[in-house]
């Protein structure tokens, strides 16, 4: 079968791989969450896989990425160790920020991932400071900054796309729509005609597709990618997709309609994809064999992170931002 836009079997199938990875990641971190075998957050991106895969995979090792709160998925398909950020969740040593970030706030430079970020649109804030640099300095990298619907009832969301379209930046927009923020449905407390039209009241332009769909993904990331690589200008990708956990591990999003959510496993991303690769000529045994690969890693990430030992106290105020410590010492 032949696939445009640079796409094959093979590179399906590796964007498959890390969904799989993804999944196996949020899902034992979300179980030792709820087990208490780990402390702080963790949002799980369960059901939202395609659109981290479909993304990144049309983007090189220098672009760069900002995430959300909802941020291991992306930090995956960007390439980061599963069991660095493992550690890091766990806050132990040898966490991909030294075990003192947290999920919210897992980053690794050195792969261009410029972080998850607690505070609701502040992560595409900061992409477009990163594209205003990128730009300054004549770098040939690009920007994507991803972030929830919810972003979009926020001011500094508002001013990044103004700000991104008043000087072209190199930057794609790309808004994961699960149709909630926190225990609200986002549609409840948002005004106007959509957030495609958000995006095209600033000039920019903007696509909507199926977000659980990695074909849908891969194709317009591709196309939107290369158009933001040849200097067009800031572009929006709208991909509506379904949040299958609660808002984080510890709510168990009772105040969804069940049927609503036993009606997402229809929408399954992984299942899509893999019934499109056993189509195209990939055997069951080798989708088997990568889903066994993905939990074994995965579970070995566990199994480190347990055993790993917390940051050494006389790290404490390493790495982090530190004014006032020698008045807490
Ligand atoms: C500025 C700010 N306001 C409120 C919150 C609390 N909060 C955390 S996540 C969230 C909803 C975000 O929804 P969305 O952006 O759609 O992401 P999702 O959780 O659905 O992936 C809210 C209101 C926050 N973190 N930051
Ligand atoms: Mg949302």
């Amino acid at each position: 079968m032949s696939l445009p836009l640079g796409l094959s079997v093979e590179r399906i199938h590796a964007m498959y791989q890390r969904m799989l990875l993804m999944r196996a990641f949020d899902e034992h971190a979300g179980l030792a969450r709820r087990e208490n075998r780990l402390r702080g957050s963790v949002h799980e991106y369960t059901g939202q896989e395609a659109i981290a895969a479909g993304v990144c995979a049309m983007l090189r090792p220098a672009d760069y990425i900002s995430s959300y709160h909802r941020g291991h998925g992306h930090c995956i398909a960007k390439g980061a160790d599963p069991a660095a950020m493992m550690l890091e969740i766990y806050g132990k040593a040898g966490g991909v920020c030294g075990g003192k970030g947290g999920s919210m706030h897992v980053a690794d430079f050195s792969l261009s991932i410029l972080g998850a970020n607690g505070v609701v649109a502040d992560g595409v804030t900061i992409a477009v400071g990163a594209a205003q640099a990128v730009r300054l300095l004549g770098e040939e990298r690009i920007v994507v900054a991803f972030f929830g619907d919810g972003a979009l009832n926020r001011g500094p969301m508002l001013e990044a796309l103004n700000w991104a379209k008043v000087y072209d930046l190199p930057i794609l927009f790309v808004c994961e729509d699960n149709g909630y923020s926190d225990h609200t449905r986002t549609a409840s407390v948002t005004a106007g005609p959509g957030i495609v039209a958000r995006a095209e009241a600033f000039g920019i332009p903007a696509d909507s597709i199926d977000g659980n769909d990695l074909l849908a993904v891969a194709c317009a990331a591709a196309l939107l990618v290369g158009e933001v690589r040849t200097g067009k200008g800031p572009r929006f990708l709208h991909a509506t997709t379904c949040r299958w956990r609660g808002h984080l591990a510890l709510d168990r999003g009772l105040y969804r309609d069940p049927e609503e959510v036993a009606g997402y496993a229809a929408q399954d991303p992984i299942a899509r994809i893999a019934g499109w690769l056993l189509d195209n000529g990939v055997a069951q045994a080798t989708l088997d064999g990568d889903a066994a690969a993905a939990a074994g890693r995965i579970a070995d990430a566990v199994a480190l992170a347990e055993a790993a030992p917390c940051p050494d106290e006389a790290q404490l105020f390493t790495d982090v931002q530190d004014a006032g410590a020698s008045s807490w010492a």
